[in-house]
């Protein structure tokens, strides 16, 4: 056993996971149509498909996710016993909203998570919400053509206002947008569908839609984070970042410079959040592409008056870019100008696994944002093997939390680090975001379902699971 450092009596030890990927029930209880209900099951190197609309004969893996609607008391139980002291889901919009653009909310959709909220409560675990995680109510794609339209930003506020009144003295810590930054991948359609709701081949430049729609909900955040201090002066609202460092190849200039732009092309929608402004490169940028942006005097009142109070991040994984020799401005483009890490292993759907990264980046953000920081995320994809005696053997994943939790330790007792909690990803076992998996596992809690939704459902408990409960009962000193 490794010795770790000890964290905080008040530390959030906990679990997360997303509405879409987990709860299944996908028009129960008067519930609309999200874009995660459209988006078919794709497998390890198999993109999904997008459908327009619910289809006859596909395969949508969201719409039964691991039963979690059906099952949560059980799960909840489990967590329990594990010793959770936080459990992060997001809210799904479309059991508020069916639609998105209503005045009035669904009550069987809000009655959910009370009961579901009060379940965790009762149980000593308290709530953490994603409020936009890659499930915008799919009429609001159709019709308005999700965040490339100013329009989104009231829907999303009404969303906000409603279930931050409603959960005011059952939540305390909210995040805005579920990794908003995750976007940048040009050649990627499925990040700009789940996390804006825009559909690709409707914008001839993708590049500034993005950008376009990155605004808009930055500034939905902080319309957001304004109105949550206000119904609630408790609230802690955080925004979520994915935080995959980026590093440079060698020593060479023009591979660290490609390594800075690299960062700032990944991360501003953290400046943003975090102090408010936009840092002095982008406008630059914006200039010289020739993107004609809706930016206006009120919007950036709005953000600087709406920072956030923490910084909500996941980390897998980091990246590791050089210079091409053919980018004379450093534009670096994500995935093209990404390069191998030669130093680092890699899981079996290419995730560069590196701890060292973590303990890097919870550096970096402290230098730069000085917020305090929650970790959201982290975790470990992998096939699973269930034995005849119902027993999981995921040594791999004790050694990925292992090695990642000792590098989380090392930022706050020796970097001084200031972090809330940390929840790792797919406590229990759920749908995959990029491929629609249930085959690329995380949980410590194994469901027996396969990729088309057969199996009995029945949780067990992996090796993982004591250990991870070891960890929390001995403050994370117990590695
Ligand atoms: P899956 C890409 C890179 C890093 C994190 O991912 C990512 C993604 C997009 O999939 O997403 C986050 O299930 C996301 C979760 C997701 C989790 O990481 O593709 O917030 O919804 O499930 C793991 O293996």
């Amino acid at each position: 056993m490794a010795t770790g450092y000890k964290m905080p009596k008040d530390f959030l030890w906990g679990g997360a996971v997303a509405a879409h990927q987990l709860e299944g029930g996908w028009n129960a209880g008067g519930k609309g149509v999200s874009i995660a209900d459209v988006m078919t099951a794709g497998r390890n190197g198999v993109p999904r498909k997008v459908t327009d609309g619910v289809k006859d004969g596909e395969i949508y893996p969201n719409h039964w996710g691991n039963d979690f609607y059906h099952r949560y008391p059980e799960d909840i139980k489990l967590f329990e016993e594990m010793g959770f002291k936080c459990f992060r889901t997001s809210i799904a919009w479309t059991r508020i909203f069916p639609n998105g653009d209503e005045a009035e909310p669904n009550e069987a959709g809000l009655k959910f998570y009370d009961d579901m909220f009060d379940d965790l409560l009762a149980h000593g675990i308290q709530p953490v919400i994603t409020l936009s995680h890659f499930e915008i109510p799919y009429h609001l794609v159709k019709e308005y053509g999700g965040f490339s339209n100013r329009k989104m930003i009231d829907f999303f506020l009404h969303f906000a206002k409603t279930v931050f009144k409603r959960y005011k003295n059952k939540v305390k810590y909210w995040m805005t947008f579920n990794e908003i930054n995750n976007q940048t991948a040009w050649s990627d359609p499925h990040p700009l569908l789940q996390n804006s709701g825009l559909e690709l081949g409707k914008h001839d430049n993708w590049e500034q839609a993005m950008y376009q729609a990155a605004h808009y909900e930055l500034v939905a955040s902080a319309l957001a984070v304004q109105a949550g201090h206000e119904i609630n002066p408790d609230f802690q609202i955080g925004c979520m970042i994915a935080m995959c460092p980026i590093y440079p190849l060698t020593a060479k200039p023009q591979d660290i410079m490609m390594a800075e732009r690299a960062m700032q092309k990944r991360y501003w929608f953290g400046d943003v959040h975090c102090r408010g402004e936009y840092p002095a490169w982008l406008p630059k940028y914006f200039e010289r592409k020739g993107f004609d942006m809706d930016i206006t005097a009120a919007d950036l009142a709005t953000l600087k008056a709406g920072t956030v109070d923490y910084v909500g991040f996941s980390y897998y994984m980091s990246f590791v870019t050089k210079d091409q020799g053919d980018d004379p401005e450093y534009d670096f483009k994500e995935p093209d100008d990404f390069v191998e890490n030669p130093y680092v292993e890699k899981s079996d759907w290419g995730w560069q696994i590196d701890p060292t990264g973590l303990r890097y980046a919870m550096n970096w953000m402290e230098d730069r944002w000085h917020l305090p920081q929650f970790i959201v995320e982290n975790g470990f994809g992998a096939y699973d093997k269930k034995q005849a005696d119902g027993s999981v053997h995921d040594d791999y994943r004790i050694s990925y939390f292992r090695d990642h939790i000792k590098a989380m330790e090392e930022a706050v007792a020796l970097d001084g680090v200031n972090l809330i909690g940390y929840t790792p990803w797919g406590c229990i076992d759920l749908v995959s975001a990029s491929t629609g998996e249930m085959a690329k596992r995380y949980g410590f809690i194994y469901v027996d379902a396969d990729d088309n939704g057969e199996g009995s459902f029945d949780r067990s408990k992996k090796d993982s699971f004591n250990w991870y409960k070891d960890v929390i009962a001995s403050d994370g000193e117990n590695l």
